[in-house]
């Protein structure tokens, strides 16, 4: 499989990849795609999201101790994960290009069996993502994020409107939202409850991963899309909107688990990454760890307990 199509990847701004995972050309049932999506126009007032596709990488290459545990574990078991490098975007370039090309990546991926991993970019650039991959048949959607990004303004690929927008598309049979805790202007959270389901940072501490599970259903592919801001700030400050009193890692990393147990995960994202906005590198670390988790539940393999990093 080759996704070198021209002007859909952007080959040119191809350093490193991340974890040090091959280039293209791994092929096989299991294997995961990544690919960057470097765009933030869809941040009208804070953007920076663009420069995390780079940054992570970066990152996962780097002295961190988990990054280079994830690095030992993933070659260590051999999982099949390839970095595709960024999809092709220059600012200025009408939103359906980034569409277009979003799209190729996805078929090209689907066509080998493979599942998807993106990178983002701010959170408009998961709308391309389900769009393309929901055009097969019946979908479920998880979306872990602070926010309900369903406000009713914003025109193109923008981050305050795009689960709206995934609502519209035919097959996406369920949205489950976890981690809201934000202020809503308009009434977000009773909009459309009957493909939707909201789960509030409170709810989940109340209720536990048992709420979203048994609001996923359990026989459609999934799809998980991770903003960043669903982790109180302490955790991930380098965000462009934050929100206290949020999640912590070992949350996230229970809903990440819990989903993925006995269900077709077809594809994830990680958005809203803001490198200029972080402290000590403290986003992109915890970052680089939820990224190692998901190539590992998308390649179907447990993640280790303890990333293969052996402490003093
Ligand atoms: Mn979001």
């Amino acid at each position: 499989m080759t996704l070198r199509t021209p002007g859909v990847l952007d080959t040119g701004a191809f350093g490193s990849t991340l974890f040090g995972l091959p280039g293209p050309g791994v092929t096989g049932a299991a294997a995961v795609v990544i690919a960057g999506v470097p765009f933030d126009a869809g941040n009208g007032v804070l953007p920076g999201a663009g420069s995390a596709p780079g940054a992570l990488r970066e990152h996962s290459l780097g002295p961190d101790a988990a990054a280079s545990g994830s690095r030992a574990a993933l070659r260590r078991q051999k999982i099949p994960a390839a970095d595709h490098g960024d999809v092709a975007w220059v600012p200025g370039e009408p939103g359906e290009w980034l569409d277009r090309r979003i799209g190729q990546v996805c078929d090209a991926a689907l066509r080998s069996d493979a599942r998807v991993l993106f990178l983002g970019g701010d959170h408009s650039v998961t709308f391309p993502v389900v769009r393309h991959l929901q055009m097969g048949g019946p979908l479920a959607v998880l979306w872990v994020d602070a926010h309900t990004d369903t406000a009713s303004d914003g025109v193109g690929l923008n981050h305050k409107n795009v689960a709206r927008k995934i609502l519209d598309l035919p097959n996406v049979a369920a949205l489950v939202q976890v981690g809201f805790r934000g202020f809503t202007q308009e009434n977000e959270v009773d909009w459309k409850l009957d493909r939707r389901t909201l789960l509030t940072s409170g709810d989940f501490r109340r209720r536990g991963p048992e709420a979203v599970l048994a609001s996923l259903p359990p026989d459609l592919p999934l799809y998980v899309s991770l903003d960043i801001d669903v982790l109180d700030p302490a955790h991930a400050p380098g965000t462009g909107t934050p929100v206290p009193s949020g999640l912590g890692p070992a949350e996230v990393e229970m809903i990440l688990d819990e989903a993925a147990c006995g269900r077709r995960l077809v594809g994830c994202d990680l958005v809203e990454v803001n490198p200029g906005r972080d402290v000590s590198d403290r986003t992109l670390s915890l970052a680089t760890t939820l990224l190692f988790r998901m190539i590992c539940l998308l390649a179907g393999v447990h993640p280790p307990v303890d990333n293969g990093v052996t402490g003093s």
